[in-house]
């Protein structure tokens, strides 16, 4: 059967149209320097809060980086993880959340935005440029960070509960957790290396100290001798103690959580894991040798890029916040 030119036309284009479609529902998408022309000073006014805060308070490097993670992987990187409810229902509240901080950053710097473009730049989007500027801030990689979400106005604890991969999660549920999202088992490997910096309180871990499988034994998988040390630091049921995640250089931003990990010397059951999977064992081996011939750095910024477009709202979805802690 002859296919005519109208029917070789209307294929083409329902070809055309499912592939756009289904690469972006709104017809856009984001791009390096989205603000170019409606707020051309934008990421410099990031940069310059960040360096300003993490010289005076570099603790919180990590957190603000935590954040852009804890937003994507709820609803998608829309802001939902700013917004605060009146009857402590939003994604703030709920348990994974509880230690998120660095809320009033994001807000400083919107202000400063606000002032200089109203109305222009999402939260969304500053929570991105943010997570890029604190790792810059503590000697990790730069990246260029694509722009133009919009942001949401659900925030919802209960889907914050749900969809934060908790720090017990096996090899199964990580390379799931990341799949659903359209990350690769590499992102996996590559984004846990943030646990480079930062804090963890001990009831995060606890279980593999004391009472790992409920007969009050410990995790095999974990290292003796660290197990010797993290119990004097953290005794049985505290929940409030905080540890490094790596000790010696948790402010700076390098390859160490991998020789760690790769020493069974990771934090949670979850950075363990990852000893679990031919692809993401052979990734923290190579990337643990030395600071030079890892591709940790540069395989980073790629990460990060991809996990800050999950689920993004663009073009004439959501909206552009006013203040980031509340829909308009
Ligand atoms: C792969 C699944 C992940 C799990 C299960 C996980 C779990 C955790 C847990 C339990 C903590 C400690 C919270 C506390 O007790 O205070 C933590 C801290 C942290 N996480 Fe993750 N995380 C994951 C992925 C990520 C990703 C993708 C990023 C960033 C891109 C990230 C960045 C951080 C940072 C920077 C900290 C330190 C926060 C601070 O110092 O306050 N994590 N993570
Ligand atoms: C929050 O999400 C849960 C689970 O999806 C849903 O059952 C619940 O109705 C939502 N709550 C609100 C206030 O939308
Ligand atoms: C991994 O965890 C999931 C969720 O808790 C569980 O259903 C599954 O059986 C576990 N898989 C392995 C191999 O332990
Ligand atoms: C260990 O876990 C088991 C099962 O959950 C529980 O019955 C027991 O009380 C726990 N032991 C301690 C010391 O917390
Ligand atoms: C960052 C944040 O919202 N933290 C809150 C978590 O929950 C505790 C207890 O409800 C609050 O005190 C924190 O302000």
């Amino acid at each position: 059967m002859a296919i005519n030119n109208s029917n070789y036309l209307l294929i083409s284009l329902t070809f055309f149209l499912i592939a756009f479609s289904s690469n972006h529902a709104n017809g856009e998408v984001l791009k390096v320097g989205f603000y170019h022309k409606t707020c051309p000073h934008v990421e410099l006014i990031s940069k310059e809060i960040v360096d300003d805060v993490i010289s005076r308070v570099p603790s919180l490097a990590a957190p603000l980086l935590r954040m852009h993670y804890h937003d994507c992987f709820v609803r998608g990187c829309d802001g939902s993880v700013l917004l605060d409810s009146p009857t402590k229902q939003a994604e703030k509240d709920s348990i994974p959340n509880l230690s998120l901080r660095g809320y009033q950053i994001i807000d400083k710097v919107k202000t400063a935005l606000e002032k200089s473009c109203p109305g222009i730049v999402s939260c969304a989007d500053i929570v991105a440029l943010v997570a890029r500027d604190v790792t810059v801030a503590v000697k990790g990689p730069s990246w260029e960070v694509e722009t133009g979400r919009r942001d949401g106005s659900v925030s919802n604890i209960t889907e914050a509960l749900f969809n934060l991969i908790p720090p017990f999660a096996n090899i199964t549920s990580l390379k799931q957790g990341f799949l659903q999202r359209g990350l690769s088992v590499k992102d996996l490997v590559v984004l846990s290396g943030s646990h480079t910096i930062g804090i963890s309180h001990c009831s995060s871990f606890n279980n593999r100290l004391y009472n790992f499988t409920g007969k009050g034994d410990t995790d095999p998988s974990l290292d003796p001798n660290y197990i010797k040390n993290l119990k004097k630091k953290c005794p049985p049921n505290d929940q409030n103690t905080l540890v490094e995640m790596d000790p010696g250089s948790v402010r700076t931003f390098d390859n160490s959580y991998y020789k760690l990990v790769a020493k069974r010397r990771g934090l949670f059951t979850s950075d363990s894991a990852l000893l679990d999977d031919s692809e993401t064992k052979d990734y923290l081996k190579k990337q643990g040798i030395n600071q030079y011939g890892s591709t940790f750095f540069k395989d980073f910024g790629e990460s990060m890029v991809k996990m800050g477009r999950v689920q993004v709202l663009t073009g004439n979805q959501g909206e552009i916040r006013k203040v980031c802690s509340r829909i308009n």
